[in-house]
């Protein structure tokens, strides 16, 4: 196939998605419910940000979750374990999660009693950047462990997103984590872009977080998501 045929499927695709998204962002909003995006690398915390979420906020706010991955059930089933609503989509050879999937597993939710849906990506800097899913905020992790130039290296990932989680913070030290070399990289690609530095195992920065998914959960309620 030409690349010019490529590149005029691709275009397609992502139209498509675009379209469902915005039909996906409109029904969203009918409930005012606030949906976050979680990308980032594999492994670099995001069910576990999800667990300790659910864990430590679960009473507070009504929250469910649907999560990507190639395949298993495994981060359903962490998910379950902390008492959190969660649903796999198990995506087969899909990097990513688009916003057809999105639409297609919302009758496995009651939205409208939600303040807030959260939607884990799969786990890849590179695919997710390009699906909008029809969510009103993007938040994409960067580990300790995985590198400060990540942000360098894929750019549209992290020019794409609304808030930056440092993780793993507790292992910082350990790992020899450069943390000025990290927020240089950010600067360089996404300028002034907010960021929090956080542990799930600690519990460091968790209450700043809390502190933007209460205010979420609120925008939404006013329609301002
Ligand atoms: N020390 C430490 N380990 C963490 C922290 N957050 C996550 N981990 C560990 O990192 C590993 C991967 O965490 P997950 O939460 O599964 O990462 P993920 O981003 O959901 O991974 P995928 O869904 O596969 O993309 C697990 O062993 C976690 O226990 C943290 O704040 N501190
Ligand atoms: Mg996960």
């Amino acid at each position: 196939m030409s690349q010019a045929r490529i590149v005029q499927i691709r275009q397609g695709i992502l139209k498509d998605n675009d379209l469902q998204a915005a039909s996906n962002r409109a029904y969203f909003g009918t409930f005012g419910l606030s949906v976050i995006n979680l990308v980032s690398s594999p492994g670099s915390g995001k069910t576990a940000l999800l667990e300790r979420t659910f864990s430590d906020l679960g009473t507070q706010l009504r929250m469910a979750v649907a999560v990507g991955d190639l395949a298993t059930e495994n981060d359903a089933m962490r998910l379950k374990k902390v008492g959190a609503h969660a649903v796999q989509i198990v995506t087969g050879t899909i990097c990513h999660l688009d916003a057809k999937m999105v639409h297609n597993i919302i009758p496995q939710f009651n939205l409208a009693e939600l303040d807030i849906w959260f939607l884990e990506n799969v786990g890849n800097l590179v695919c997710p950047s390009s699906y909008d899913l029809g969510e009103g905020f993007r938040v994409g992790l960067l580990s300790v462990t995985e590198g400060e130039d990540k942000p360098l290296k894929y750019p549209t990932m992290f020019r794409s997103l609304d808030l930056i989680l440092m993780t793993k913070m507790d292992l910082a030290e350990a790992v020899g984590f450069d943390k000025a070399a990290a927020y240089a990289s950010l600067e360089q690609i996404a300028p002034g872009i907010p960021v929090l530095e956080i542990s799930s195992k600690t519990g460091l920065g968790m209450d700043s977080w809390y502190h933007i998914l209460k205010n979420k959960a609120i925008e939404g309620k006013e329609g301002k998501v």
